[in-house]
């Protein structure tokens, strides 16, 4: 096993930005609660398994960031992501044995509820005759599954969800867990599936109040978020195992920028995926060669192969 993250410094630069960008952000609403609850999570999971070995944690990260354009916020440039695949992903890392980190968006999909439709969930229940609420027999087996599994995971202790909504909230609770899990070593890792907004508007230099139509057009600067990536393969989680993923509209570029986000950031694996086809295709890209992944019908998951890959590329890292 080899941590790959080379033994090159940060480039002063990133350093100065990345500090920067964490000194001028907005507090972290409820930092020590959730101090509290990563501690208890990693401590309870680092201790063995009942098979012996220790546990393996997944940081998922899902769903989309928002910059915020006004400090008392009514405007905000969002990202693309529903969190689906972070959901998904999150059930098959359960199912693998994995204890999942699932940080997400509010108000995102969440694990376990990926087939209650949002809107008709009234749909899924009737009343009984003493007025008692049941769910739909149509509907009961799906239910019935969803909350078996999801109880099995709470209970095992394997699942701590944390949300985020904004670019400064998720980067923060981001290091938050990356420095957490760095005992782990090579156990950890890292699935990062969220889609991460590359430009916003410092806290300092963003505007108090609502900004007003009245001013006429609006002209704004946005500045470049720090490449995280490189922070959490060198320095808050170094012997984690990390995967990234790599959106794109063009598929003549997917690979090549794929391949460039490798090297870059020392990736162990990056997912490329196409808007147009990412829901039931990804390309598993790794520096052995790329493998192609496509889901059987519209009822299974590309996520349940995919993930399969994943962990045995952690198992072939950890030995
Ligand atoms: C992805 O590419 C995810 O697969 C999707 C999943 C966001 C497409 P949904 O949540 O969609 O199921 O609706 N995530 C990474 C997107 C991203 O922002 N990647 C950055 C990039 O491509 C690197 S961190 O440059």
């Amino acid at each position: 096993m080899d941590p790959g993250n080379g033994s090159d410094v940060l480039p002063e630069e990133l350093t100065a930005s990345v500090e920067s960008f964490f000194d001028t952000a907005p507090p972290l609403q409820g930092s020590s609660l959730i101090s509290h609850k990563l501690q208890a999570f990693i401590d309870r999971n680092s201790k063995s398994s009942e098979g012996g070995g220790p546990v393996r944690v997944v940081c998922v990260t899902s769903g989309g960031t928002t910059v915020p354009l006004e400090q008392r916020c009514v405007r905000y440039i969002d990202n693309f992501s529903s969190g689906h695949r972070g959901a998904a992903s999150t059930e098959y890392f359960v199912k693998a044995g994995y204890a999942v980190i699932f940080l997400h968006r509010r108000g995102s999909c969440q694990p376990y509820c990926r087939y209650l439709p949002e809107d008709s969930f009234l749909d899924f229940f009737e009343l009984g005759e003493d007025s008692s609420i049941q769910v739909c027999q149509s509907h009961s087996t799906i239910v019935k599954k969803a909350i078996g599994d999801y109880q099995n995971a709470v209970e095992r202790g394997q699942l701590l969800k944390l949300p985020f909504t904004t670019i400064f909230e998720y980067l923060q609770v981001l290091r938050m867990v990356a420095i957490s899990m760095r005992p782990l070593g090579s156990y950890g890792m890292f699935y990062l599936a969220a889609a991460v907004s590359d430009f916003y508007v410092p806290w300092e230099s963003m505007a108090k109040h609502k900004i007003q139509s009245s001013s006429g057009p609006l002209d704004m600067r946005l500045s470049q978020v720090p490449k995280m990536l490189s922070m959490l393969r060198k320095e808050w989680a170094p012997m984690a195992f990390c995967i990234s993923f790599k959106l794109e509209t063009d598929g003549n570029i997917l690979l090549q920028k794929a391949d460039m986000a490798m090297k870059k950031y020392h990736m162990h694996v990056v997912v490329a995926n196409l808007l147009a086809t990412y829901k039931r295709e990804v390309i598993v890209v790794t520096d052995n060669g790329c493998i192609n992944v496509c889901s059987q019908d519209e009822y299974s998951d590309v996520e349940e192969e995919m993930i399969k890959i994943l962990v045995d590329r952690h198992s072939k890292y950890l030995e």
